[in-house]
């Protein structure tokens, strides 16, 4: 939806102008999975599809919330009794926000939001962290805080982990926060710094694919919160701060060191040997090799089914297939256990690589996948 759309919206629901217009997008992952609350590195890279939100300043303690793409009215809320834990459905995510900002001293004394957003809910594609983005953002310019896009997405992080619930890492809010077009955001979770990687698949002739499989997925279920509880054990029994600490070139002896932990040794190994992928691809890309990035997303893939166990029959669908059908690599991107995964491939090769994933979901009986082309797009800011 454009910011014209949501700008009348706003004015339709509110009776006035909104102060402003902004956008925040959602990510794919090339690589870097389940690394980032492991202090590890990731790689992804901004989507087309945005949250898009009309916001005005309040200064009477209200924060009056509403989306387009949700039945049901305006969900009224006072700044001054936002509780974490409080199930508001949707509102969470941008009340967790205000939430937030307050708790780390910014004033911030209220607002009237108008959002409508193209991202994709449940598919992996960060719609929940565009939609705090772009609430943060607005909220940074209107009440002047001058925060820099880290540190926003630090706070989105601490919305979703402390309000909303969910133990999520870092990636995602600072994928929406920071990212630019033309580029794939190497990031450093431990310390946030980054590095823009240009990203320019189709001057090379090639594409990413984005299938999405339509199987919903949910972040503050139970097993996104075990794997991360398990790589917290993993570095306990071996003395780090954290998994990123585990050299690549002493894993034998740390999964050695493992005894008979079976489950942590499969995690560990998992997120050990993806951040030298993620190292590995940044090397690949800046050297110019970008056609042998394919073979290392596959090879993220079977790590993640088969050491960290968050793929799901129907992502394992769409990368077989299309790694049979010619694919030159094909991973899930996201948390797993349903929702999104990426395909790179020569362009000639897109429209029989579509088609055989789709063959292969009909012929499995599953929901037909929704598949689009993702280019590395824009991170959050003002339209108008
Ligand atoms: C989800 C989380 F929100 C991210 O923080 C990250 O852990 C990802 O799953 C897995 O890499 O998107």
């Amino acid at each position: 939806m454009g910011a014209q759309q949501v700008r009348d919206g706003f004015i339709e629901l509110y009776g006035t102008e909104p102060d402003g217009v902004w956008a925040a997008p959602g990510r794919v992952n090339l690589i870097g999975e389940h690394t980032d609350y492991n202090d590890g590195f990731v790689m992804p890279f901004a989507l087309p599809h945005t949250a898009v939100a009309a916001v005005s300043r309040r200064e009477d303690g209200r924060l009056r919330l509403h989306s387009a793409d949700i039945e049901g009215g305006v969900v009224e809320l006072e700044p001054d009794s936002l509780t974490p834990g409080s199930d508001d459905g949707w509102a969470s995510y941008p009340a967790g926000v205000v939430w937030a900002l307050r708790d780390a001293g910014h004033p911030v004394t209220g607002a009237d939001v108008h959002l409508a957003s193209t991202v994709p809910t449940g598919a992996g594609l960060s719609s929940s962290a565009a939609l705090e983005v772009v609430v943060a953002l607005a909220l940074n310019d209107l009440y002047e805080l001058g925060l820099p896009g880290w540190q926003l997405a630090r706070l989105c992080q601490r919305a979703e982990n402390v309000y909303v619930g969910a133990p999520t890492g870092i990636m995602d809010q600072t994928a929406s926060a920071c990212c630019e077009s033309g580029h794939a955001l190497f990031l450093d979770t431990r310390d946030l710094s980054q590095k823009q990687i240009p990203l320019d698949l189709a001057a090379e002739g090639m594409r990413l694919l984005v299938v999405d499989t339509q199987v919903t997925h949910a972040h503050s279920g139970g097993e996104y919160g075990k794997r991360r509880a398990g790589c917290e054990k993993g570095a306990a029994l071996l003395g780090v701060d954290a998994l990123r600490d585990v050299p690549f070139e002493g894993l034998d002896a740390a999964l050695a060191r493992l005894g008979d932990e079976e489950e942590i040794r499969r995690l560990v190994r998992h997120v050990v040997t993806e951040d030298e992928r993620v190292e590995r691809v940044v090397r690949l890309l800046e050297s110019g090799d970008t056609r042998a990035v394919g073979p290392v997303l596959t090879e993220g893939h079977a790590s993640l089914r088969d050491d960290f166990r968050v793929s799901c029959p129907e992502l394992d669908l769409v990368v077989g297939t299309a790694v049979a059908a010619g694919a030159l690599g094909a991973r899930m991107t996201g948390g797993g256990f349903g929702g999104s995964a990426i395909v790179l491939a020569d362009a000639a090769d897109v429209d029989t690589l579509t088609k055989a994933v789709e063959e292969a979901f009909a012929a499995a009986g599953y929901k037909a996948p929704r598949v689009f082309e993702a280019v590395p797009s824009a991170g959050a800011r003002r339209l108008s």
